[in-house]
């Protein structure tokens, strides 16, 4: 059976979820989790790469130990640590460190002083009051912990859409090879981009139901088939995600799509445009009651058809949200929306000076082969110890070094940059003399995630007002799955950016995707430019890209409302302008090209 990259990432984040528990040493914990992103953001498929006999890559902070550790999950779906610690402790516990609020040393006192090791558990203790006796805990924590399990228990597993491409890729390839198969779509959520994915749906056309319904069952993944008809069924891969595969002939392809790519209030409003003009609209096609109660059927076989029949033009799938698309739709002012081949460069990316994997060389050189036609390097600053973040003689190094590099490269133009860290009084981690050589300032929060809501937007706010400020990057903190964002006045930090000429990132790393699409749409609305950005850590990180862009279609976003859309003059006359110099000023000093 295939194991994925997401899977390996589970059992390395599972052990070191487990080596908490044991309090283990931190560093050793931290190598696990560390080794669990770089797998689980890696762009070749690991277990492929193996069964071809090729090398792994060299990975940051994967030697040989983890090497080994991870052959053996590839082959066993698991590895002896792994088994080992699962044994010493009770099944579930780790659930528990999923709950905000509670780390380690408090699920152990749950654990040894109450017996909880379950959610379920928890969720008891904290009804039947047994929790706020417990050292260290009280009332208030107890009551916290209550409502962070109700939410935790009732929420939907939702996988991120990298992890999602990475399992329904290839089972719709698998699915392509049934006899009589003409069309494989993956439609849903997945299909509009949405950053997380519930369940998958598949779109099959084909002349011979039964072979992919057999296909389908006998995919290695499938664990357990949860319906089964002749032209549709749903099952639970291994890695616990649910798939809903379901069989069309071709004349019903395009309402089929339109309908199994929702969302379901986009479905309902088309719907309702239907019965207005006497239609029924649904998955088979659209039709029109005729004589003595026969259906005539009138469109269905394309997507394009069926939104003709109610008198609209094709919508992109990233809007149909019922979010405004069907009115702008009708009157003719949907949005060209930005494509990826728009994007001319990139505004946010790391190297081996800091958290990155690869030289300044080899980054150039793989934004040039992902067609762009210039990068900005923008490493953490000093605050970031973590990442080792650049102190004002180190980014000062760096800057000649881009300098001496951009005299050797040809059709890429590397920028001085910085990711400097917004300090929580609103001040920059660097003087201003360190920064006001660079061609841009991208600023960014990664502490005090906790402010209130008026102090985390004067917070950014005032760091807005620096004299050198481009880009506010990743906006609101969001980590899917890991973290809510930090509670900010988006709308004032949108008109600050309007005030000062500044740019807000969208952020492509798939585990982050902010701007969301509603701030995408309230940036454009007040007229601020959006930077499509990948956070790179190494040269595969330029296909994140991808999933930016599909986050700003999701926003509206035209390519005219992408800042790096701009060829590289007229960004730098942008940039030059966030930088305290006039455009004129930038050229002068060689900058220009
Ligand atoms: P997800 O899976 O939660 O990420 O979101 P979706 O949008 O993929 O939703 P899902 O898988 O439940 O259903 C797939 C599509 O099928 C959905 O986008 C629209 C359509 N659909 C599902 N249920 C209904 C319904 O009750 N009415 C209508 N009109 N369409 C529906
Ligand atoms: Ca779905
Ligand atoms: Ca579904």
């Amino acid at each position: 059976m295939a194991v994925h990259n997401a899977d390996i990432a589970r059992v390395l984040e599972e052990i070191a979820d487990l080596l908490e528990l044991k309090e283990a040493n931190p560093f050793r914990i931290r190598a696990y989790r560390n080794a669990a992103r770089t797998v689980g953001d890696l762009r070749i498929d690991i277990a492929q790469t193996l069964a071809e006999g090729k090398p792994l890559p060299k990975l940051p902070g994967i030697g040989e130990d983890l090497t080994a550790k991870i052959r053996d999950i590839v082959a066993t779906g698991s590895t002896a640590l792994a088994d080992r610690l699962r044994k010493e402790m009770p099944p579930g516990i780790t659930d528990l460190l999923r709950v905000p609020g509670l780390g380690p040393k408090r699920v152990k006192h749950l654990w040894h002083d109450l017996g909880v090791h379950t959610l379920a558990e928890l969720q008891r203790a904290a009804l039947d009051g047994r929790i706020r006796g417990l050292a260290g805990f009280g009332e208030k924590t107890e009551a916290a912990i209550r409502e962070a399990v109700e939410r935790q228990l009732t929420k939907k597993q939702r996988v991120k859409l990298v992890v999602a491409a990475q399992y329904a890729e290839p089972l719709a390839a698998h699915l392509a090879g049934a006899k009589g198969v003409r069309d494989v779509v993956i439609a849903g959520s997945y299909r509009r981009m949405k950053e997380t994915v519930g369940d998958i749906d598949i779109l099959v056309t084909s002349s011979d139901p039964q072979a992919v319904m057999a296909r389908f069952e006998s995919y290695p993944e499938v664990r357990e088939t949860l319906a089964r008809g002749p032209t549709r069924a749903s099952a639970l891969l291994a890695s616990g995600l649910q798939v809903d595969v379901r069989v069309v002939p071709v004349e019903s392809f395009g309402a089929a799509l339109h309908y199994f790519t929702g969302s379901k209030a986009h479905n309902i409003a088309i719907r309702r445009l239907g019965q207005e003009r006497g239609l029924k609209v649904n998955e088979y096609g659209v039709f029109k009651a005729g004589r003595g109660g026969a259906e005539k059927r009138v469109a269905g076989e394309t997507e394009e058809s069926v939104f003709a029949a109610v008198g609209l033009p094709w919508i992109p799938p990233e809007l149909r949200e019922d979010a405004g698309e069907i009115e702008a739709a009708r009157r003719g002012a949907l949005p060209v929306l930005v494509r990826r081949e728009d994007l001319r460069g990139d505004l946010h990316a790391h190297t081996k000076a800091t958290d990155g994997k690869n030289t300044l060389a080899e980054m150039a050189a793989a934004a040039k082969a992902a067609g762009l036609e210039y990068l900005a390097i923008t490493e953490h600053s000093r605050r970031v110890t973590v990442a080792r973040g650049l102190d004002p003689q180190r980014l000062a190094k760096q800057a000649d070094e881009i300098d001496r590099l951009n005299a050797t490269l040809e059709g890429i133009t590397l920028l001085k940059g910085i990711e400097v860290d917004i300090l929580e009084d609103g001040t920059l981690d660097l003087p201003e003399a360190s920064l006001a050589g660079l061609d841009l300032v991208v600023g960014a929060v990664h502490s005090k995630f906790g402010l209130t809501r008026a102090q985390q937007t004067e917070r950014i706010l005032k760091a807005m007002d620096a004299p050198h400020f481009s880009i506010l990057a990743h906006p609101s903190g969001r980590l899917i799955g890991a973290r809510e964002p930090y509670d900010v006045d988006m709308l004032r930090i949108v008109r600050k950016a309007r005030a000062r000429g500044i740019a807000l990132e969208l952020n492509a790393h798939p585990e982050r995707l902010d701007l969301i699409d509603t701030y995408c749409r309230m940036a454009k609305e007040e007229g601020v430019l959006v930077a499509v950005s990948s956070d790179a850590h190494g040269v595969a990180d330029f296909e994140n890209l991808r999933f930016g862009v599909g986050q700003a279609r999701r926003g509206w976003l035209e390519a005219k409302d992408v800042l790096n859309t701009r060829p590289l003059a007229e960004l730098r006359r942008f940039l030059a302008a966030t930088m305290g110099r006039s455009a004129a000023g930038a050229r002068r000093s060689g900058r220009g090209r």
